[in-house]
């Protein structure tokens, strides 16, 4: 760093607050672009020195057929996308996937499973042993199922499980729209639990699901006034898949996904934001452009659960040309 970047970032402000209020956000999602990028990058540098972006693979272990009525999933029985369910894979065939994930240079490995809640009994058991798997291959383990009890929270914490995903998905105001069988209460009920038995939380949203900019303001404000942050924040554009009742949503403009990012980098300054879902609408500039803003993780593989993911080979290519670093000696052995 020159002197001069040394000295700029001495003057950057990165408090962590957790009374931000939704007008406040508001304002910052409706900045003139190039202030809102300056404020966001500068927090980002000073907060997450090095531009380092964490690779995290993703895969589905038990797929479809589940009983929530989210609008935007091809996995709920209640929409008719090509999605069915499948059987629940086996505890080898994961940790052959997880392994190969970090033959390709992914730090993190995510698992999902289609469910409204975890229930106790044989996949539970195999659930555990994928997590001490995982982190035996010395990645981080991501673990996303629903709902879940403390005693379940505490075992998923013995198993030494990283971090658990429970999206809020959108504002607790335009929840209603998306999903009718569970409440925001519950979610962040869970998300309770989860920090209680000392696991971190990966929490986020979608947007492009019909939400206006109030909506995406009062996610961000349910977010950074959670007290510790969470320590991921995966940030999604909807895919919208046929037979689903989003399916005829357009695209979300790709400089509101950058806004969205470099407002939760400059809310959250120390949490893992993750250009999640949607890449495959983004064009590379778009990509740098939220990399800049502050995204310092993403979805790393062909697929994401059900949907695609950019190619391997592609997102080397753009991370490189970026000038990120990313834990390539894994990569290149
Ligand atoms: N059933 C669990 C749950 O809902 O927490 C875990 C799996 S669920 C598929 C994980 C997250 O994927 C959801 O919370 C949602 O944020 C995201 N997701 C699902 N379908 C999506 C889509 N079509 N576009 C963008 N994000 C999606
Ligand atoms: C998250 O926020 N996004 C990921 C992960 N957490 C589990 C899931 C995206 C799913 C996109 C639709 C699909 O592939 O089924
Ligand atoms: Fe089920 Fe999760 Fe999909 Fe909702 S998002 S339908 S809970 S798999």
């Amino acid at each position: 760093m020159t002197l001069l970047e040394s000295k700029f970032l001495d003057l950057v402000d990165v408090s962590v607050r957790h009374d931000w209020d939704v007008s406040e956000i508001v304002s910052l999602l409706e900045k003139p672009l190039m202030n809102l990028l300056w404020e966001a990058q500068s927090i980002h540098r000073k907060a997450n020195p090095g531009y380092k972006v964490q690779l995290a693979s993703l895969l589905s272990v038990k797929t479809g057929g589940c009983e929530e009525d989210c609008a935007y999933c091809p996995q709920s029985m209640h929409n008719s996308s090509d999605v069915t369910g499948q059987p629940d894979l086996e505890v080898a065939q994961v940790l052959e996937r997880a392994r190969a994930a970090k033959d390709s240079g992914a730090d993190r490995f995510c698992m999902g499973w289609a469910w409204r809640e975890i229930r106790d009994g044989k996949p539970f058991e195999a659930m555990l042993s994928m997590v001490s798997g995982v982190r035996e291959l010395g990645l981080e383990a991501c673990v996303t199922a629903g709902m879940l009890t403390d005693e379940q929270a505490f075992r998923l914490a013995k198993a030494g499980l990283t971090s658990y995903n429970h999206n809020l998905d959108t504002s607790p105001e335009h929840y209603g729209q998306i999903i009718s069988t569970r409440t925001y209460q519950e979610r962040l009920e869970t998300l309770g639990r989860v920090r209680s038995a000392g696991i971190t939380i990966c929490c986020g949203g979608i947007i492009g699901m019909g939400e206006s900019v109030n909506d995406r303001a009062s996610l961000l404000k349910v977010l950074a006034n959670l007290n510790p942050h969470p320590e991921s924040v995966p940030i999604n554009a909807l895919v919208a898949v046929e037979g689903t009742p989003l399916e005829d949503l357009a695209a979300v403009d790709s400089l509101e996904i950058v806004r969205m990012i470099a407002t939760a980098r400059i809310l959250m300054p120390y949490s893992r934001v993750r250009l999640s879902a949607g890449r495959e609408n983004l064009s590379r500039e778009a990509q740098i452009l939220c990399l800049q803003a502050g995204a310092n993780s993403i979805f790393y593989g062909d697929t994401l659960l059900t949907t695609d993911n950019p190619a391997i080979a592609e997102d080397r290519e753009l991370l490189s040309q970026a000038g990120v670093q990313v834990n390539w000696d894994v990569c290149d052995k």
